[in-house]
């Protein structure tokens, strides 16, 4: 398909009919907000007559499950896409309008938490772009993930009401409410049959986002469900009086959407998050096969038509979900039911963290969702004799197999039982879900093991984000490159023009001119463009080490002041960052970057030369900000457990250098761009896991390093903390006496040694700005586009293994 015209007159209609539909006589009456909310209306009006592209035996059509979607502000992003943003600008600007500062009115839409919701949408952009047919499925919560305020340094919590009722780009489709059954019993009818009554009944509305592919006049949907009660009322309830229960119902279906949990790489177990899957599920898989019927196809086909993906075992209960309509609705035989499903669901593996592999109580899931724990129960009897076959006797390896153990329903488990592949995000990631996390379903299921690296849209994180430099590589390459983000290589040669390296730092200077603009507006602090952004930016989490980057500030911050007359490297630190509302030990590490940045922009002996601000309520608009105004990539996490991470690909892209650990994609992005042009320290993953296992001790550690143990000791005779020195009590127990299970400590040194290879480098500015050129040319395997040519030909479109 090619890109769709621009029609004027089509669009100065759909506008017209916006600000009247607003109760006003004429265009000039609106107000900013109003201009963007009539564009954005008038834009998602003309692409509601859009097509869509119907799955073929040849591709099949991909369901894309994730109770995440990050998407960041459309309104931008479609016209880029659509390659109608030049018409529209030039359209409004004779209306005195400027078209970049209306869509500074847009709120950013926080429906995820961080990488794993960020990546759900940049594959979103990509299969729209590449053309592979897709729905995405989702929930439309009211509020977002939190906004983030501080309060005396402290993190505080404010919702984030974004407004979803009017957000111009919904398309409601009522025709597509679906009723979802919850609670009550399970009884045999006459046939034997399988009857579930429920407690009560919600329904589940769909809201559609436009996804659009770049320049290609594909859009397909998001699909977010909205739960509310059923219309009318429980009319049995109703009629007997009991009118308070009736509405009960209604008020508890409103709660299911309500709010997004907002805890990363950690698992709750709260009821009404398993409420929140089910109803997502039930929803997506109801869909799933409506849409399937309506194409006139048998329901023994849905494997040759629809796969469905699932972004981590969040969405798994859809497996249940579907043998039970299968099996109660369609009557199937369970060999029938069984041999469908185990052809459609792909699960995708995010994490290895204890704490975030999901895990339900038994007697939970049976309180809500009765036939499915007696399906799922099936499922783990018939799995059994297959254990038993392989491994004779062998309790220890059912105790970890098993998908119901201990009165525990484990979701990953259920997933490699029932799907016909599971894939890590990274190579090293993949390796270790094979080796640690699964090594005896791999023995038993090889062909289902599958790497997929991660990648990001170059639309939103370069094009968008960085016109600037998007422009020069226009103008150097002089071919599309942002659909064929391999055509970067040819910017090689440029690393040694001095002209072009002159035009690309003169880039990064007026984006890190624009950054401190922001940073001024926000925070009343000024910085330097001249210095070098130093920049962290992800969830706050003890394995990702913030504090690891807090103590190399001490470090700098001690430098100075032993050496007030050296001439040192000018650096602005940059922290982006929520902590989880209950992960006290993250809300205090955040606590103390904010009391030292304090202590330090305030210390006249320091001045210009060292800074450190942590930007309040981080999220994707902020980050289109400081990627690329950034110059080094902090990506320090401790060995092995960071699946992969995406910001590290986004920063490389935009030309900032990254100071890593050997994690995650970090591996990757060494390989691509060359040991030479990306700092490398620390323990590798067998380091850890020796250390560990040899019983590391962060105390010993302390007393032997003078250095290291001056600067812990600042932070605990409170001269960060007007006297307080209790104030990071948390932190520094973790660091010390909690044994430093991240082994902060650990890194401390070889960290610092890295940091000066930074500082060596950063000298020479020629050299610098050459390594950050090769970073960009050398990034674009990095393009989601790539990741999910790469889930087509591995998963997707594989052939399949009966
Ligand atoms: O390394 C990142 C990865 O880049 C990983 O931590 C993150 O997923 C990204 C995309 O693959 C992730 N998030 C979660 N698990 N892994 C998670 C877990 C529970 C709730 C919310 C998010």
């Amino acid at each position: 398909m090619s890109q769709q015209k621009f029609n004027q007159a089509r669009f100065e209609a759909a506008l017209t009919r916006q600000w009247q539909h607003a109760g006003l006589n004429a265009a000039q009456e609106m107000n900013q907000h109003q201009w963007w909310h009539a564009v954005s209306g008038a834009l998602a009006e003309l692409l509601a007559a859009q097509p869509l592209a119907p799955a073929t035996k040849k591709q099949r059509h991909v369901n894309y499950i994730s109770m995440e979607f990050l998407i960041g502000r459309l309104t931008g992003n479609n016209l880029l896409n659509l390659g109608w943003y030049d018409q529209v600008q030039a359209l409004l600007a004779e209306q005195q309008v400027s078209l970049s500062e209306l869509l500074e009115e847009e709120v950013d839409p926080a429906l995820g938490n961080g990488g794993l919701g960020r990546l759900a949408a940049c594959f979103l952009d990509s299969m729209a772009t590449v053309g592979q047919s897709a729905t995405g499925y989702g929930l439309n919560y009211q509020y977002g993930l939190f906004r983030q305020s501080f309060n005396d340094g402290q993190q505080q919590e404010a919702p984030d009401d974004w407004q979803r009722h009017c957000y111009p780009w919904f398309r409601h489709n009522s025709a597509l409410d679906v009723d979802v059954p919850l609670g009550g019993k399970v009884t045999r009818g006459d046939n034997g049959q399988h009857l579930w009554t429920p407690a009560f009944v919600m329904r589940g509305e769909a809201w559609d986002l436009p996804v659009i592919g770049y320049r290609n006049g594909v859009a397909q949907p998001l699909r977010l469900w909205q739960a509310t009660h059923l219309h009318p009322f429980n009319l049995t309830l109703f009629n007997d009086g009991k009118f308070l229960q009736a509405e009960q119902q209604g008020i508890d279906a409103a709660k299911l959407t309500k709010v997004l949990y907002p805890n990363d790489n950690h698992q709750d177990g709260k009821r009404l998050r398993l409420m929140q899957q089910y109803f997502q599920c039930a929803c997506s898989v109801a869909d799933i096969l409506r849409r399937h019927h309506l194409a006139g196809r048998k329901i023994a086909e849905l494997a040759d038509y629809e796969v469905i993906q699932l972004n981590d075992t969040h969405p798994t209960i859809a497996i249940p979900e579907m043998l039970r309509v299968l099996l109660d609705e369609h009557q199937m035989e369970w060999e029938a039911a069984w041999a469908i499903t185990s052809k459609v669901f792909a699960y995708t593996n995010h994490t290895l963290m204890p704490e975030a592999l999901e895990r339900w109580d038994e007697k939970l899931v049976r309180s809500l969702l009765p036939r499915h724990l007696m399906i799922i129960q099936e499922i783990n009897k018939r799995f059994k004799k297959l254990v038993d076959k392989q491994w004779p006797g062998d309790k220890a390896v059912w105790a970890k197999l098993a998908v119901l153990h201990d009165k525990q329903l484990r979701m990953a488990n259920l997933c490699v039982v029932s799907g016909f592949a599971v894939n890590g995000v990274a190579a090293l990631h993949s390796d270790l879900v094979v080796k640690d996390l699964f090594p005896e379903y791999y023995q038993l299921w090889p062909h289902k093991f599958h790497n997929v690296t991660n990648g990001i849209t170059p639309r939103r994180w370069l094009k968008q984000c960085n016109p600037a430099l998007a422009g020069l590589i226009d103008e150097t390459l002089k071919v599309e490159w942002v659909n064929n983000l391999d055509a970067l290589k040819a910017l090689e040669p440029q690393a040694d023009n001095a002209a072009f390296r002159q035009r690309y730092r003169q880039i990064k200077h007026d984006n890190k001119v624009r950054l401190a603009n922001y940073i001024h507006r926000l925070t009343g602090i000024t910085v330097n463009p001249q210095a070098m952004f130093d920049i962290q930016i992800k969830r706050l989490h003890e394995y990702k080490r913030q504090h690891l980057g807090l103590l190399h500030i001490l470090h700098c911050y001690r430098q100075l002041r032993d050496n007030p007359q050296q001439d040192s490297v000018p650096r602005v630190f940059l922290f982006g960052a929520k902590a989880a509302p209950g992960y006290y030990l993250a809300k205090n590490i955040i606590y103390a970057i904010n009391k030292v940045a304090e202590k330090i922009n305030n210390d006249p002996l320091v001045g210009d030369r060292l800074k450190v601000v942590f930007i309040p309520d981080y999220r994707i608009t902020a980050a289109e900000l400081m990627i690329p105004a950034a110059d080094l990539s902090e990506q320090i996490s401790t060995a092995g457990y960071e699946a992969s991470g995406t910001g590290n690909m986004k920063l490389a892209l935009n030309g900032a250098l990254t100071i890593g650990t050997l994690d995650g994609a970090n591996v990757e992005i060494a390989e691509q761009v060359g040991e030479e042009n990306i700092f490398i320290f620390g323990n590798s993953v067998d380091q850890v896991k020796a250390l560990k296992a040899k019983g590391y001790d962060p105390l010993k550690l302390r007393k032997k390093d003078k250095h290291l143990n001056n600067l812990l000791k600042e932070l605990e005779n409170g001269f960060f903390s007007n006297g307080d020195k209790h104030a990071f009590d948390m932190m520094m127990h973790s660091l010390t006496t909690g044994g430093d299970p991240w082994l902060v400590l650990a890194d401390f040194a070889a960290y610092c040694a890295a940091q000066q290879r930074v500082e060596a480098l950063w000298r020479d500015q020629e050299a610098w700005t050459r390594t950050a050129i090769l970073n960009t040319a050398r990034t674009g395997m990095f393009s989601s586009d790539r990741s999910i040519r790469d889930y087509q030909t591995r998963i997707w479109q594989a052939k399949r293994q009966g």
